[in-house]
């Protein structure tokens, strides 16, 4: 660092942010004639994008260079988020609104000729996630930020995000997300790079008093290159980091010895596969494939990001017993639990500190979100592949696993069954790892993230381990959303109305001043405005679906969303069995009869993973179905059938506004929690849904007159599908009649959906569709006479978003930030954004 007498210098010529519209125009000119070296006579929308991104780029990175530079002062305990996934979206409008300076960009922006939408629009979307639990790591790095606690992400930076969704004839195509073409949102840091070991051996020795130790050697290297991406609070000028590993390959730009022998080829074979450990994203949502590269990522990513959070707190020359003081780390599901593995290493091999005391350290640092119950998303390792890419580690666990057994059977010396149950090594041919196990055993707080999911956990998968540790270590965190994007950023219209009641923007940083707008329910005025900007946003979408699909919709029929993953346990196609239902009943009506229904638009979106042919199977029945209806006469406007290509964040902030009613209909027990049934609710629309998930604690805020809630209950799912197995399972009556009908090929080649039909006809009908199917149908009429009372409707959706306060991700934050991690904020002096831009 720069010595005393030269610093005077640097405050002098300290980087300053600008606040003036004149300031951003010339800082936009600037970056388009220098840093992208154009002009006025060849800047383009593209350019415009990147000069506006630039000069909001750097006034965060001041911001975000006075916040470490305070964080590094107070010397305080600090977050680390880990996550494989982090569903960013678009960071400029973002940006905008965080700083509070949309308004001056708008106008700054129109003055040189570019409109801000335009611009907005050029943005490709970061999107290294696949959904919820991706989605739920942006918001929370908002919320971190935005409450101002000393916290850091850590993720992986993807050269290929989740795959763009094409349809193709009625069919889902994936193609590359190859994002990283022009990214001004990240900084590389050269500088930090960590070198990462994989395969090799491990040598025992003794040291010179005599200890037993380990050391693993050989294997090869590969570098690990940070990227740092500037996280804005929103009003407050502290501004986090996140920081993504890249990998390189060690050797630099190729192995010279390899390229003076004359096998250069292989030389760059070398790079590449180096470079592959960070290429790409799977694409699975809640399913574990095994891969070994995978496994390769974790330890890359993880192992990266400890050496980086152990050097600061080297930095400090504190006692590694306070290690837990200064440090919280928080496991995004079991994807990085090697790091339990990897720090209890690195205090025993490389720090020399004794089984006991690391142990101590490491079971006090972590905590573990658990995210899902579905056995075939729960990831296990085969021990083979472990002992191959990391055998060191591999021991750690084996001594882990021996010390954890030895003390429940202390604890249980009569249970014979119970060390194989909770055993981290299943004895299976081969052996696997049980990551989830590993995480419980290295952590001192495992939670689940709405309150029916955690009390399933602690009752199902992880029964045993409330036994052996006791209650108090499990707990719940119920998810939330952030309301910056959520509706400021996405509903801008409804966001301006909310604060025009309420006194301004407070309600985005204090989400139960929302309750302010219960007294409005009844308030005549307030209603009209209120739907009118619900028309609005419908408009929008329909323009949106028009450009897309060339369906026309009617703007004033109930719109209808289901866009989520693409997941038999989430049943889309329950959703579009409905779909047939109510077309076959529109096809048995005479006009007359037709004239009393209520128009709809049912629109699905999302992905199917690449390899889920049921997944697949079902966007092609929704396509199909589409086809047929929306250009069927008799039908007309009272149905279409919409599947919008490529769900996604930016297109989410468009959907979401504009709906009438949301579907969240996973079989009770199988969703976690869900996050957008919250954004739905959130901007005016009402759910469907099944008591799941946080469904069940949306219903408690909001009031069950104002949610509709259909199906079986998750005490009774079991019970059930042992009837459909070992019982008698007859079909649904009206479902037999869906069934028929595309048996009949009237929505294509029958064959196609022959594997949908028969998991539920022939076998066991696992998710329950048949059980639920008229239970939802009948919900649907309700909904249907619901609407029709436009008056009510509105009044519902006004007292519904009023009660939604609970769940921001703010509160959501603080609750971790109390109960898990042990951190406080550290607040910004006053006037520190004032002097940004002065
Ligand atoms: C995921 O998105 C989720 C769970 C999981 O094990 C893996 C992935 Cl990629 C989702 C849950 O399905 C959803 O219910 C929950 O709201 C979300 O994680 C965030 O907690």
């Amino acid at each position: 660092s720069i010595p005393e007498p030269q610093r005077e210098a640097w405050k002098k010529f300290a980087a300053k942010g600008f606040r003036t519209q004149e300031d951003f125009e010339k800082e936009v000119v600037r970056h388009v004639e220098t840093t992208l070296a154009r002009s006025m006579f060849n800047c383009d929308e593209t350019a415009a994008y990147a000069a506006a991104s630039l000069a909001f780029r750097d006034r965060l990175i001041t911001q975000w260079n006075r916040t470490q530079q305070r964080q590094t002062f107070a010397d305080g305990k600090r977050v680390y988020y880990l996550s494989l996934e982090f569903l960013m979206g678009r960071a400029l409008d973002n940006a905008m609104l965080n700083v509070g300076l949309k308004d001056v960009a708008k106008a700054g922006l129109q003055d040189l000729g570019f409109r801000i939408e335009d611009i907005i629009n050029q943005e490709h979307d970061a999107a290294l996630g696949n959904g919820g639990l991706g989605r739920l790591a942006a918001c929370f790095l908002d919320s971190l930020a935005s409450l101002n606690y000393p916290a850091w992400g850590y993720g992986l930076r993807y050269r290929y995000g989740i795959f763009k969704q094409e349809i193709v004839d009625g069919y889902q195509v994936e193609v590359p997300d190859y994002w990283l073409d022009f990214n001004p949102w990240e900084f590389p840091r050269h500088d930090v790079v960590v070198d990462i070991q994989f395969y090799g051996h491990v040598r025992k020795f003794q040291d010179t008093q005599g200890k037993q130790c380990s050391s693993w050697e050989g294997g090869e290297i590969v570098k690990a290159v940070a990227y740092d991406v500037p996280i804005p609070g929103f009003d407050t000028a502290a501004t986090n980091n996140l920081r993504l590993w890249s990998s390189k390959a060690a050797s630099g730009e190729f192995d010279f010895q390899k390229f003076n022998s004359g096998d250069y080829e292989s030389s760059v074979a070398d790079q590449q596969r180096a470079e592959t450990i960070s290429a790409v994203l799977y694409p699975n949502d809640n399913l574990d494939r095994g891969k070994e590269l995978r496994l390769k990522q974790q330890y890359f990513w993880v192992a990266a990001s400890l050496y980086d959070i152990v050097r600061r707190f080297k930095k400090s020359k504190r006692a590694w017993s306070e290690f837990p003081d200064q440090v919280a780390i928080q496991l995004n599901d079991t994807h990085p639990t090697l790091a339990v593995v990897e720090l209890q290493r690195i205090l025993l091999d490389l720090e020399g500190l004794e089984w006991d005391e690391a142990w101590s350290i490491v079971s006090k640092t972590f905590g573990y979100t658990n995210h899902t119950v579905l056995p075939e998303a729960l990831e296990k390792w085969s021990v083979p592949l472990f002992q191959n890419l990391l055998p060191r580690h591999l021991q750690i666990i084996y001594e882990i696993n021996l010390y954890f057994l030895q003390s429940v059977e202390r604890k249980f010396p009569k249970d014979r069954d119970i060390l194989a149950r909770v055993s981290i090594i299943e004895e299976s041919q081969p052996k696997m790892v049980r990551m989830a196990f590993l995480a419980i055993v290295g952590s001192h707080k495992v939670n689940g993230v709405a309150e029916l999911h955690s009390d399933l956990i602690k009752t199902t998968i992880f029964k045993d381990f409330v036994k052996i540790f006791g209650p108090d270590k499990f707990t719940n965190v119920t998810n939330g959303i952030t309301p910056r994007r959520w509706l400021h950023q996405a509903n801008p219209r409804l966001s301006e109305l909310i604060a025009s009641k309420t006194g301004g923007l407070g309600f985005l940083k204090d989400l139960n001043i929302l309750n302010d707008l219960e007294k409005y329910a009844d308030d005549k005025e307030f209603k009209k405005e209120w739907a009118e900007i619900k028309y609005a946003n419908k408009v929008q979408l329909a323009k949106h679906i028009k450009s897309t699909t060339g369906v026309t919709v009617n703007p004033s029929a109930l719109f209808d969303i289901q866009v989520k993953r693409i997941h038999e346990y989430k049943r889309q196609q329950m959703n579009i069995f409905g779909c047939i239902h109510r077309y076959l009943t529109i096809k048995s009506m005479t006009p007359e009869e037709r004239k009393k229904l209520a128009p709809r638009v049912s629109i699905f979106g999302g992905k199917a993973a690449p390899g889920y042919w049921m997944a697949k199977t079902i966007i092609h029945l929704i396509n199909n179905v589409g086809a047929v209806i929306n250009k069927d006469p008799d039908v007309g406007d009272l149905l279409k059938v919409i599947f919008l290509e490529d769900y996604n964040v930016s297109k989410a902030e468009i959907i979401i506004p504009a709906s009438d009613i949301s579907e969240h209909i996973s079989t009770a027990g199988t969703e976690a929690s869900g996050t957008s049934n919250m954004k739905f609710v959130l901007n005016g629309g009402l759910i469907i849904g099944t008591c799941d998930g946080a469904n069940i604690e949306i219903t408690r805020e909001i009031g069950e007159n104002n949610i509709f809630l259909f199906g079986n209950l998750a005490e009774d799912v079991e019970d059930l599908r042992h009837a459909h197995n070992y019982g008698s399972h007859t079909l649904d009556p009206d479902l037999a009649k869906v069934f028929e009908e595309i048996k009949k090929g009237t929505f294509g080649d029958a064959g196609a959906f022959s594997a949908l039909v028969g998991a539920i006809e022939d076998h066991g009908d696992y998710y329950l569709v048949s059980d639920d199917f008229h239970s939802y149908n009948q919900t649907q009429t309700l909904v249907d006479e619901a609407y029709k009372n436009q008056d009510e409707w509105v009044s519902k959706c006004i007292i519904s978003v009023a009660r939604m306060g609970f769940f921001s991700s703010d509160r959501c934050i603080n609750e971790y930030a109390e109960s898990i991690w042990n951190v406080e904020p550290l607040a910004p002096e006053k006037g520190e954004t004032d002097g940004l831009g002065k």
